[in-house]
């Protein structure tokens, strides 16, 4: 079989870097599209056989020159700007690369559909179904609640739309959280097990934390980023969600991974007050930052991924106990023996 090509944007971030990986592994030639950045921003895709190309989803016409250069056979849209959080201070610049990003590709793929056909990947999100009652599936109606969520599901009905009206194969990966030691640091599972790692090593004493009741379906990245090869061998492009039907609170979250250290936690106080105790040495590990609230929250996600598991015979492999693990040793300074790289 000839060799495939891929084109990955955002291929500097956690998703981009293990997807890399995955291709590799299944003999592609990777390129990855990566925006100008000031400071170095390629750690994650350090050492792998990929070319990077700059880039931009907000970009039109490098996006063009680009898919004319490398005449890619899979496009893997994962460039976007993540943070729900940040997205309601930047609601433009949201909506620009997260929602105009994907119709700027596949506006490039329909000028070049007559001369190849090209399979597009969106990566769209949980986030899209907001306050949805819980389960959620493709059936579900969307109803976003932040700026990020509204963006994602405008390219969400883009991409349908340019599969339905120009024949392109398009296809969205509605992915729950997924998460792994190569996630930023800015994200809530991250954040926790780096400051674990710098608790146990003396150089912080606590983690200042926003809403602890939050729950959200929490997988892992090289599972979901399997999941979205997968999509794109499907002879018919189709919106599929990933997730594995559990959802656990940040609380939760917490009290597994500083279990892996060995740490029990003792709740006291309430709301803005709450602290989480130390329970063997009587120390404040954890604390409330107000800052660190939303203005608006989802409470509750959990993913029903029937129609993957069924359509694609995708399953995950990691369980969330093998997950916060993962995370908590490679983020560990004292005893690290655990290299940054995702779990297999
Ligand atoms: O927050 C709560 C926070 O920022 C998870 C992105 O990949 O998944 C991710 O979005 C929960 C929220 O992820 C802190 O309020 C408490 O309820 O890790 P997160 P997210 O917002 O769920 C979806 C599927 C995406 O598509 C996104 O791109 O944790 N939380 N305290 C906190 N969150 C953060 N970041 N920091 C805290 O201190």
């Amino acid at each position: 079989m000839a060799q495939k090509t891929a084109l990955i944007t955002g291929i500097t971030g956690q998703d981009g870097a293990v997807l890399a990986q995955i291709l590799l592994e299944k003999n592609y030639h990777v390129h990855g599209m990566r925006p100008y950045s000031a400071v170095p921003d390629t750690a994650r895709v350090e050492g792998l056989d990929i070319t990077l190309h700059y880039g931009d989803v907000t970009d039109g016409g490098a996006i063009l020159r680009l898919l004319e250069t490398i005449k890619p056979d899979e496009i893997y849209n994962l460039a976007g700007m993540s943070h729900v959080h940040v997205s309601f201070d930047m609601p433009e610049l949201t909506a620009n690369v997260n929602g105009l990003g994907p119709i700027r590709i596949l506006e490039a793929m329909r000028l070049m559909h007559a001369q190849k056909e090209i399979r597009f990947y969106q990566a769209s999100s949980s986030e899209m179904f907001g306050r949805a009652p819980a389960p959620q599936s493709e059936q579900t109606p969307f109803e976003p609640c932040s700026p990020y969520g509204a963006s994602k599901l405008y390219a969400y009905w883009m991409v349908r739309q340019y599969r339905e009206a120009y024949g392109l194969h398009a296809s969205n990966g509605i992915l729950f959280n997924h998460e792994s030691a190569l996630r930023g640091e800015e994200f809530v599972t991250r954040k926790i097990t780096k400051a674990i790692g710098q608790i146990e090593a003396g150089l912080r004493n606590r983690v200042s934390l926003g809403n602890l009741d939050a729950k959200r379906d929490w997988g892992h990245a090289h599972d979901y980023m399997h999941g979205a090869w997968a999509m794109l061998q499907q002879k018919t492009p189709d919106d599929y969600v990933l997730a594995t039907g559990q959802s656990y609170s940040v609380r939760d979250f917490l009290a597994k991974a500083f279990a892996v250290i060995g740490v029990n936690i003792i709740w006291k106080g309430a709301g803005l007050n709450e602290l989480g105790i130390n329970k063997q040495t009587g120390q404040t590990i954890i604390d409330i930052d107000p800052a660190l609230f939303r203005p608006t929250e989802i409470h509750n996600l959990i993913g029903d991924a029937s129609k993957a598991k069924h359509l694609l015979n995708w399953t995950p492999r990691h369980s969330f106990d093998d997950l916060v693990t993962e995370m908590v040793q490679a983020d560990r300074i004292v005893q690290n023996a655990a290299p940054m790289k995702y779990g297999t």
